[in-house]
């Protein structure tokens, strides 16, 4: 029985700029390296698990910044793998348009580039046909796999595209098409590139492999690319992961803190095991009113705890008892009823559990 080993990667963004994470230009740089870094690996193990085939599902890199040293780098590790068919759907960060390097480069012979017209492309040594259609633009309203007529189901048949699968708003600017409209054809795969978190849209016929290394703070846990392994019987299917670093964001209750320097205590608490990872730090919680809180000041303290921290205050202020006991309002009677409990009591357990009464009582008086 014939089988097929196929790499399915895509939405790597090679010289992506960072902007969103909010990171240093340094932090960005070093960053753009380790999306090289990812992308040999991901040629690695196109060796490694000596596929016949490498699907490159669009978002290779981003058209508005690549250097052409990039696209030579690129070239240099296609030409590693000069005994693989590589094919390349362009996605909307890298769109075959006039400019792009996928036009006015010289790409190795093993390397197909798709365009927005639909194409089939048999091999007849793998007897395999490999669909694909990309992107011409920025966007791209319409499905473009509308040209596709009964497929020869003889052989083994894959699609490769970049889009939006079953989005249901009705403007989706970012090539929609339907689990439906692909499954009639009987692929045996369909390699998609757009969401960055690995996905299986169909038990393991059509499949969103994600982003190989983490962009942003939307793009949590682990990622890399699909090994696959295809009959005309029979198909399976591996993760492998290739992120270096992870995207974290994780939250921190300060309510129960009375001072910054506990809170930045917590923080390097937490650090500890997030040393290699881009960290978003969410503070939240009340926050004690004589606590001089100041983000930025805390984040250039711990910078160099992990690769990139970025600390938010999200925090809300502690209530003003004294100024509520003035009010006349439930709030200002309720707060000074419950003061005056305290003041009676003396039994510190009483006290506390009053103490949060108070609290719990003016947060529901304060959603009303
Ligand atoms: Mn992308």
């Amino acid at each position: 029985m014939n089988e097929l080993i196929f790499i399915h990667c895509g939405d790597i963004h090679l010289d992506a700029r960072f902007t969103a994470t909010g990171m240093t230009d340094r932090k960005a740089k070093e960053r753009r390296q380790e999306l090289r870094d990812v992308f040999i690996r991901i040629i690695d193990e196109v060796i490694k698990q000596k596929a016949q085939l490498l699907l490159i599902s669009g978002d290779l890199f981003e058209h508005e910044y690549v250097s052409r040293n990039t696209i030579e780098f690129i070239a240099s590790q296609f030409n590693r793998i000069s005994n693989v068919k590589v094919f390349i759907s362009p996605g909307n960060h890298d769109p075959y348009v006039a400019n792009s390097y996928y036009c006015t480069f010289q790409w190795p012979v093993n390397v197909h580039i798709f365009t927005n017209v639909l194409e089939g492309i048999y091999l007849q040594e793998l007897d395999v046909v490999v669909y694909g259609v990309g992107f011409s633009g920025k966007y791209q309203y319409e499905s473009m796999l509308g040209s596709l007529k009964n497929i020869d189901t003889a052989q083994i048949n894959i699609l490769l595209t970049h889009g939006t699968l079953d989005n249901i708003s009705p403007k989706c600017p970012y090539h929609p098409i339907m689990n439906s409209e692909i499954s009639q054809y009987g692929f045996e795969y369909a390699a998609l590139g757009h969401i960055h978190k690995m996905t299986e849209c169909s038990e393991n016929r059509i499949v969103y492999c994600g982003s190989p290394e983490p962009l942003g703070f939307d793009e949590p846990g682990d990622h890399g690319i699909i090994v696959g392994k295809v009959s005309k019987t029979d198909i399976v299917l591996q993760f492998a992961k290739m992120n270096k670093r992870e995207c974290i964001t994780q939250e921190i209750n300060i309510s129960d803190l009375s001072t910054a320097d506990e809170v930045e205590m917590r923080i390097k608490e937490r650090l500890k095991t997030l040393t290699d990872d881009i960290v978003h730090i969410r503070l939240t919680g009340r926050q004690n009113r004589e606590m001089d809180l100041d983000v930025q000041l805390m984040t250039s303290r711990l910078w160099d705890r992990c690769f990139y921290l970025k600390i938010t205050d999200n925090t809300y202020p502690d209530y003003h008892l004294e100024e509520l006991c003035k009010q006349y309002n439930l709030k200002g009677i309720f707060t000074r009823k419950i003061l005056q409990e305290i003041e009676k009591n003396h039994d510190a357990q009483m006290k506390e559990k009053l103490f949060r009464a108070l609290y719990l009582g003016l947060d529901a008086l304060s959603n009303e």
